[in-house]
């Protein structure tokens, strides 16, 4: 059958992934990309994205491939987006649509009370989708299909799941000429693949504190390809696509050691483009280090929710104790550009814990310091011990579930306290400054008053690029470069919007 992707301002690993599933099953797959201007959880403005909204060009690219089968990939924030796009296509033609991804898994009844949406599928989707084409093109039963809710008889029926995919090296590499024309301008020729599925650590906030549950009975949740099968992904992709750099999306890279020894092995002799890669503070030290440098990564992102040695995190992450601080130490000292990524908004988070932050960054400072304040998805354990401590009702809980509504993501409107907020600030160039000036605006509190409360990423950009210059010289001012990339690249998509012809 013919299978219509819609997807929004990301290219996404799910869409490529399924859509070389779909190719290899035999179906023919298109996808068509919204770039979904000015509707971003970043900087969102209703009116301009309304303006660009893409709706029409939409409706008239399913009129013209004429899909048996549409399909959206849904995290929470995007639902909204999805829904209104799958009642353009609605109201002009008669075809199924299928939501599949992150936000349906968790909460498939809910988004199953839009009637917009014909079939959900929850978990790993390569099984059900091709079962659902393969139904639709033949007229047989969808009833059964493992994976699949849909409504009958005025209800919502969600199939059980069927076993976890534990060979990964079983499945295509993903469909990277899909969009290969919007991938390799908007991410400047930067390859974006993953190792693996799942996750070892079950982190509160995290989609695998409930994906991991509810796979259980389903086969192992933590899987790994083989190396020999990545290296292969990544040769071919060396000379087809010729990228500038690789970006490895494991949860975290490093967590079988003699896998990693294998893959720094192979990458070195037969890939060796600069990559970058997710590590956890625990699986760093100077064996793994030096496999990084000689594998040539030279980006490494480093989950920190609190400093070392805070007691008690509500975030569940993977264990921190001294291993932050000497993860960040030896990543540094290897000369690999270090990026912390730091949760704020917590539950019983206090403005101590980050007094705590600033104080690691002063001691141990990193190349970029990236603070996202919470957000609360559907299902995840973070929720209750949420519900419990106050910190969210359950009319938001239901807010969240029904409508996707999760709040931004950037811009702090959980955290109302604005010491939080100015401390979160300084946090974030508590890398640059020297450290005399962040100790004496960090020891009192009317000091603080200097540093701004709005939030102060462009000012960070420029700060984090002028001192990767100094660090690393002009081989590397990853900021500033990646910011105009998608900014000219959003820009052509806007003036092909506005010159766009409607059929
Ligand atoms: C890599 C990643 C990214 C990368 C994506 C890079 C790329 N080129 O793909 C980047 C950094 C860009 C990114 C961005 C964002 N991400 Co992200 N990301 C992930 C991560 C770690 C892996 C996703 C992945 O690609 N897996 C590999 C693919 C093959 O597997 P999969 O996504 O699980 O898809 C399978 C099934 O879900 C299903 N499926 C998926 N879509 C569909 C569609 C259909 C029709 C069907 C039938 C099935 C189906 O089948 C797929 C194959 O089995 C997940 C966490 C995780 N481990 O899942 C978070 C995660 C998806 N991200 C998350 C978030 C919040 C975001 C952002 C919204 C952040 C932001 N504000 O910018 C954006 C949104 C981007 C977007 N348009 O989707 C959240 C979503 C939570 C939620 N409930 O919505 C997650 C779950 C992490 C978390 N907090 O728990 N992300
Ligand atoms: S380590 Fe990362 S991907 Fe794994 S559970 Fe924690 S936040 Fe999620």
């Amino acid at each position: 059958v013919r299978v219509l992707f819609v997807e929004h301002i990301q290219v996404t690993l799910a869409i490529e992934a399924l859509s070389a599933y779909l190719t290899r099953e035999g179906h023919r797959v298109d996808v068509f990309f919204d770039p979904a201007l000015f509707a971003d959880s970043l900087a969102p403005i209703p009116a301009l994205a309304e303006l660009f909204n893409h709706r029409r060009p939409l409706v008239d690219h399913v009129k013209r491939f004429a899909p048996g089968l549409v399909c959206f990939s849904v995290v929470t924030e995007h639902f909204q987006w999805a829904l209104g796009m799958a009642r353009a296509i609605k109201a002009a033609c008669d075809v199924p649509i299928v939501f599949g991804g992150i936000h349906p898994t968790a909460v498939p009844v809910d988004v199953l009370a839009y009637p917009e949406v014909d079939y959900v599928v929850v978990g790993e989707g390569e099984g059900a989708l091709a079962d659902l084409a393969h139904a639709l093109e033949t007229g047989g039963p969808v009833d059964g299909i493992a994976n699949l809710g849909f409504r009958a008889e005025g209800a919502v029926r969600v199939n059980p799941m069927r076993p976890l995919i534990t060979d990964l090296d079983s499945l295509p590499w993903p469909d990277k000429d899909l969009l290969v024309h919007v991938w390799r301008p908007l991410y400047g020729n930067r390859y974006h693949t993953t190792a693996s599925r799942g996750c070892p650590h079950r982190c509160s906030y995290c989609c695998h504190s409930f994906l991991a549950p509810a796979y259980r009975g389903k086969g192992p949740y933590h899987r790994v390809r083989s190396v020999a099968n990545v290296i292969a992904e990544l040769v071919e992709a060396k000379r087809r696509y010729n990228p500038r750099s690789i970006l490895i999306h494991d949860n975290a890279l490093i967590v079988d050691r003699k896998w990693f020894a294998a893959f720094a092995e192979a990458y070195a002799a037969e890939v060796n483009i600069p990559y970058f890669c997710w590590v956890s503070p625990d699986s760093i030290n100077e064996e793994t280090v030096a496999l990084l440098k000689k594998s040539n990564c030279t980006n490494a992102w480093i989950g920190v929710t609190r400093s070392p040695g805070s007691a008690g995190d509500p975030g569940r992450r993977a264990r921190f104790d001294g291993s932050v601080a000497r993860a960040l130490d030896l990543l540094r000292a290897a000369n690999i550009y270090v990026v912390a990524d730091n949760v704020y908004g917590l539950p019983g988070q206090t403005a101590g814990d980050i007094r705590d932050l600033i104080r690691l960054y002063i001691d141990h400072p990193v190349d970029l310091t990236i603070a996202f304040f919470l957000r609360y998805y559907p299902k995840i354990a973070l929720i209750d011990t949420a519900l419990a401590a106050g910190a969210i009702t359950p009319e938001q809980v239901r807010n969240i579930e029904r409508h996707g509504l999760t709040g931004t993501f950037i811009l702090p409107d959980i955290v109302t306290d604005d010491t939080a907020r100015r401390l979160s600030n300084l946090m974030q160039f508590a890398s640059y400054l020297p450290r005399r000036v962040t100790q004496w605006l960090l020891a009192d509190d009317r000091r603080l008053r200097l540093v701004p409360r709005r939030p102060l990423w462009i000012v960070q950009v420029l700060f984090a690029d002028a001192y990767a210059r100094l660090r690393f010289g002009k081989r590397r001012i990853p900021l500033i470069a990646g910011l105009v990339r998608t900014a000219s690249s959003y820009t052509a998509f806007a003036l092909r919007r506005v010159f766009y012809r409607f059929k």
